[in-house]
């Protein structure tokens, strides 16, 4: 069974910044399962989606890939020759414990599990790109030339999938959201404490855009077809496709 997260379950007298480090790698597939409606749902459909655009030859990016749930899930549905996925994150204690998690299997599709940041990762010949929940914790001035990087690396028809958390511009619909989020780790078995602590942690680390903000740079930026295609609360995922 997985290591139960229990990070926030006690008052914390001096709350700093969220972190990757070791204690939320070893809890994270808890962590992640009860607090992003919609987690494994995501997961499986980006494998669904890496099985239709990987193509012969390319590369697949999971940037941001803590323990390598959309490599996986990747590597399991990719039939197209040749495919090399490049996982990618900044935290060490994730890094280490994903190469583990992708050693366990064995397959076709090779995986290099690389430390590093994403903003300085190089991305070409790229047929598939994943940023599953990992653009929202980049300073908000440096998303638009991630993206335009990956957008530069991308093939013609090639695809990102782009999951974030979604803030909105409606009040009344952004506090609804978050609430009906809470509910959703309530019910998951996080106390209030918990919820508010994680919730302070997060404050400075994570700064959700609106999906107009998000489509229209995309479009901006040269995808021709965007398109949100799950969302539940305040969380959710986009395809771009080159
Ligand atoms: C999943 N995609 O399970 N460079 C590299 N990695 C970064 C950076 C950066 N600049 N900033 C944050 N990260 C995963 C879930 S979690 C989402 C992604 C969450 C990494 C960070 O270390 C962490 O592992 C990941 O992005 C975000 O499908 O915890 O809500």
């Amino acid at each position: 069974m997985a290591n139960h997260d229990n990070i926030f379950a006690a008052p914390i007298e001096k709350l700093g910044d969220f972190t990757f480090d070791a204690n939320v790698a070893e809890v994270f597939p808890d962590m992640i399962q009860r607090s992003v409606p919609g987690y494994s749902n995501i997961i499986s459909a980006i494998g669904m989606l890496a099985e239709r655009y990987a193509s012969d030859g390319s590369n697949i990016y999971d940037l941001g890939c803590s323990l390598g749930a959309a490599t996986l899930s990747m590597r399991r549905h990719i039939s197209a020759p040749n495919c090399k996925i490049i996982a990618v994150d900044n935290s060490p204690a994730m890094v280490e414990r994903c190469q583990l998690h992708v050693n366990a299997y064995r397959s076709e599709t090779d995986v290099s599990v690389i430390e590093n940041d994403i903003r300085h990762v190089d991305i070409e010949n790229a047929s598939v790109v994943v940023l599953n929940f990992t653009l929202q914790f980049l300073n908000p001035d440096d998303r638009q030339a991630l993206l335009e990087r990956i957008y530069a690396g991308l093939k013609p028809g090639g695809i990102m999938i782009l999951s974030e958390k979604y803030s909105f511009a409606d009040e009344t619909a952004h506090e609804l959201l978050i609430d009906l989020h809470h509910d959703f780790k309530r019910a998951n078995g996080y106390s209030e404490l918990e919820i508010s602590q994680k919730r302070s942690a997060l404050e400075n680390v994570m700064k959700p855009d609106t999906i107009d903000c998000h489509k229209q740079r995309l479009s901006n930026i040269g995808f021709s077809s965007v398109a949100v295609w799950f969302q539940c609360f305040n969380f959710g995922s986009m395809f771009a496709i080159k």
